[in-house]
């Protein structure tokens, strides 16, 4: 046989064996087989000796074309070998994306911010500012400014946290809308505000006490401010808070601050006023306290009592919260236990 046919038949054969490999190192070991030194080809070529000076050439440069196509063959087969492993190995690792996926809890706001945020948007509706103000105070505008002087008997029931003997934790947000009152400019119009914040009393904890707590307090002033204005206001106020259902009842109260004044409760938001166990079967629900802005209140922070009137009130949001969600027991807004909190899951 012809060194040529020889050739000829190395590459039929090689080329078999190249297609028939099926992985890489076989296809490694191939190449060095088929084209090292020790391989078929140089094997070939050696008898190329005995060729004569015309043939040599020709023989030779078949051989090279051989060694090219099957080293052109290799590399096509190493490209495909290579897509194959890799095909194997992303099938051996995938991920099955139709599994669900880890769940990532979002926080929320706390209850209480919620519930806050709800009534101070009601009232920015309605053209209020609001004022937050300081929590550590001075006696002089926490009490003194409310018409709570010293030996008032009323400061029993706000006794609180004294920093020093004329500084406090306020034990309600009033002393804000005094210190708003004194700077307001009543050439630019009604003074409107709400103070929502914390306040601090010395209380012995319980069910539905807390040693701090939360406050809203509202304040209007002006020319000709009635109690017309007031329980048409927290009419509104409770309608949108509590439903376009709801009506108001004014008892009369007592408050060193406003005179008259009033306690105001609402109809109930469960039972529309039947009687159930949220209004504890009386169709009515305590929830604010009012009244026309004592006149020494307002001469205090050197507004004239006999040009302008006003009214204010005071809610407490924990008691709000409370009511609606059917929290029994205040302590749980301040306990921090996320299986409580994490329940009142923040409204977008
Ligand atoms: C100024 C003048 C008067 C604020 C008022 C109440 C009545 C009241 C309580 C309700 C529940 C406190 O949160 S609570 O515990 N508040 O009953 N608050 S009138 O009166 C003011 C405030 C500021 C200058």
């Amino acid at each position: 046989m012809s060194l040529q046919s020889q050739l000829e038949q190395l590459k039929e054969e090689s080329l078999e064996k190249i297609t028939a490999s099926d992985n890489l190192g076989s296809l490694n070991d191939l190449r060095v087989n088929l084209l090292g030194k020790k391989g078929p080809i140089t094997e070939v070529l050696r008898g190329m000796k005995d060729l004569s000076n015309e043939e040599r050439p020709k023989v030779g440069s078949f051989a090279n074309i051989i060694k090219n196509q099957l080293q052109q063959s290799i590399d096509e087969k190493k490209v495909l070998l290579e897509q194959k492993k890799l095909q194997e190995e992303i099938a051996a690792e995938s991920i099955d994306i139709t599994l669900p996926g880890k769940k990532i809890t979002a926080g929320t706001s706390h209850i209480l911010t919620q519930v806050m945020e709800e009534i101070e948007d009601v009232f920015i509706g309605m053209g209020y500012q609001i004022i937050e103000g300081r929590e550590v105070e001075s006696d002089h505008y926490n009490f003194e400014r409310m018409n709570l002087p010293k030996d008032h008997p009323a400061r029993d029931m706000q006794d609180t946290f004294y920093i020093s003997e004329d500084i406090l934790v306020r034990t309600h947000t009033s002393p804000v809308q005094a210190r708003t009152m004194e700077q307001h400019d009543f050439s630019k119009g009604a003074l409107k505000m709400i103070s929502p914040g914390k306040v601090f009393r010395r209380d012995t904890d319980d069910a539905t006490h807390s040693h701090q707590f939360h406050q809203i307090e509202g304040l209007v002033v002006d020319k000709g401010i009635t109690m017309a204005d007031l329980k048409g206001t927290l009419e509104a106020v409770m309608k949108k808070m509590f439903g376009e259902n709801r009506s108001i009842r004014l008892r009369p109260s007592y408050f060193p601050f406003t005179e008259p004044s009033v306690e105001v409760d609402v109809s109930c938001f469960k039972c529309g006023g039947k009687g159930c166990n949220v209004c504890k079967y009386t169709g009515w629900i305590e929830i604010l306290g009012a009244g026309m802005v004592h006149p020494k209140v307002l001469a205090m922070s050197g507004i004239d009592p006999d040009v302008y009137t006003g009214f204010a009130f005071g809610l407490g949001p924990d008691r709000v919260a409370m009511l609606r969600y059917g929290v029994n027991d205040i302590r749980n807004f301040y306990l921090n236990d996320v299986r409580f909190l994490g329940q009142f899951q923040t409204k977008e």
